[in-house]
């Protein structure tokens, strides 16, 4: 069955230059690439998610799959719907595999249910998930693909529909804690680079019925709880959390980048756990990307992304292929400002729009979304210097004026020294001359 080629239209992708026609080959991707102090692999640590690409058939809430998937049974296109359900994921992860290795994507990330089907009980689910998970250390190891994330799926079953950490029954809280130990444990045995928790349910509906001080402790507890096994079972990867404001829920509690900032301050969390900033989360949340990645960078807690986009015109998770290179080069500018990534990457937490029918799509999608992510490496990779000279020139005052920070002049002194000091002219921020150098970094980066 693993001998079956899923994506025979399609050889291993190439990049073969900007000036390329063809829609199979990267344009601006090339993985050897040095860009300042590392190639452009090492940069974007792409990913390929497996939820949205291989265990999504293409359904809304208004319709049924459209997608041409053989290896899903939910769209019975193919062999998949009479296997078994464990031959089922076994077929999709072989598609998997072919498809992360055409592509050329270095690393891939999965929830517990989309490689391993659910069981009647939790055992049985158990049992399931570390077969699943010997099958992909096989696939791995031929492919030399390798783990961003592994992550927990505690919002799709009904018995999450009031949250999982933040649920008014503790026996969800113990249901939620026990497969997050088991998949902590099985991305740990698959090397992964870093887990990731995001609160799918983890808010609420109405005020009405919840106790939001319980809940947050609930919420705290539970996080000091994965900690501490990820110590116990000696994970080194870091642990994440991906913020969100909304949707499914109408507030989520890991709203924004601040807001998880507080949060783990408050429970002790801010050196164990950094966060995983999805570009659409961010603009539903009313910021922007590079606000979130800024604010991540400035409190220390910058992790991974998931490397998506939203439409201006719809107000929910499209979670759509990158396009932009102008929306893309501010984030990178401020991943670059940062350091770039350690154990993070570029995830694309990405879907086809449900016309996209085809499985050849998926190669088309995750080609223009590395391309876009590969430039708009070059363009910040070519502004920053430029900027963030123009940025020090704005502060420069400040070196005459240590005192202040250091805590060696009181409010008093300040006062008095105005009393006699000269009045304060302002200087230009030059915001729209700004703007014109990043329009010209984009026009020549290459
Ligand atoms: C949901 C979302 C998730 C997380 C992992 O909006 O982004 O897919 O990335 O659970
Ligand atoms: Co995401």
């Amino acid at each position: 069955m693993s001998a079956e080629t899923f994506f025979a239209n399609v050889d291993k992708i190439r990049y073969e230059g900007p000036d390329s026609d063809n829609p199979l080959a990267f344009r601006w991707y090339d993985a050897d690439r040095v860009v300042r102090d590392r190639t452009m692999a090492e940069h974007l640590r792409f990913g390929v998610c497996y939820w949205h690409s291989f265990a999504w058939d293409g359904s809304d809430i208004f319709g049924a799959g459209t997608l041409d998937r053989p290896w899903n049974p939910a769209t019975a296109s193919g062999a998949a719907a009479a296997l078994e359900p464990m031959d089922a994921a076994r077929l999709k992860m072989a598609a998997a595999f072919e498809f992360f290795e055409k592509l050329g994507a270095p690393f891939f990330s999965f929830h517990d249910i989309d490689i391993a089907p659910p069981g009647k009980t939790f055992a049985e689910s158990a049992r399931n998930l570390d077969e699943m998970i010997d099958v992909a250390a096989g696939h791995m190891e031929r492919t030399g693909t390798n783990l961003l994330w592994g992550t927990t799926n505690a919002f799709s079953h009904p018995r999450f529909m009031a949250g999982a950490a933040t649920n008014p029954d503790p026996a969800v809280f113990q249901y939620a804690a026990a497969q997050v130990a088991r998949c902590l444990s099985a991305t740990h045995r698959l090397g992964g680079a870093n887990y990731v928790l995001w609160g799918g349910r983890e808010g609420y509906e109405t005020l009405l019925n919840t106790d939001m001080r319980r809940e947050l402790d609930q919420l705290g507890r539970f996080l000091n709880m994965v900690v501490e096994h990820k110590h116990a079972i000696g994970f080194e990867g870091t642990l994440l959390i991906e913020p969100k404001p909304m949707e499914p829920t109408k507030h989520q509690y890991d709203y924004d980048v601040a807001t998880v900032f507080a949060f783990l301050q408050r429970h002790g969390l801010e050196n164990e756990i950094k966060v995983n900033i999805e570009v659409n989360h961010a603009t539903l949340s009313g910021h922007d990307f590079h606000h979130e990645v800024a604010t991540a960078v400035n409190a220390g807690v910058f992790g991974s992304i998931d490397a998506n986009a939203g439409d201006d015109r719809l107000g929910w998770d499209l979670d759509r292929f990158p396009v932009s290179v102008e929306q893309m080069s501010l984030g990178m500018l401020e991943i670059l400002r940062g350091g770039g990534f350690t154990t993070g990457g570029l995830m694309f937490d990405t879907k086809l729009r449900r016309q996209s029918i085809e499985r050849d799509d998926l190669f088309h999608g995750h080609i223009g979304g590395m391309d876009v992510m590969a430039r708009s490496l070059l363009v910040a990779a070519s502004m920053i210097d430029e900027l963030d000279a123009r940025r020090d020139a704005r502060y420069a005052g400040w070196g005459q004026r240590t005192d202040i920070l250091e805590g060696n002049v009181t409010l008093q002194q300040l006062h008095d020294a105005q009393l006699t000091g000269t009045e304060p002219t302002g200087v230009s921020g030059r915001q729209e001359a700004l703007e014109n150098l990043v329009q010209r970094h984009i026009e020549r980066a290459r």
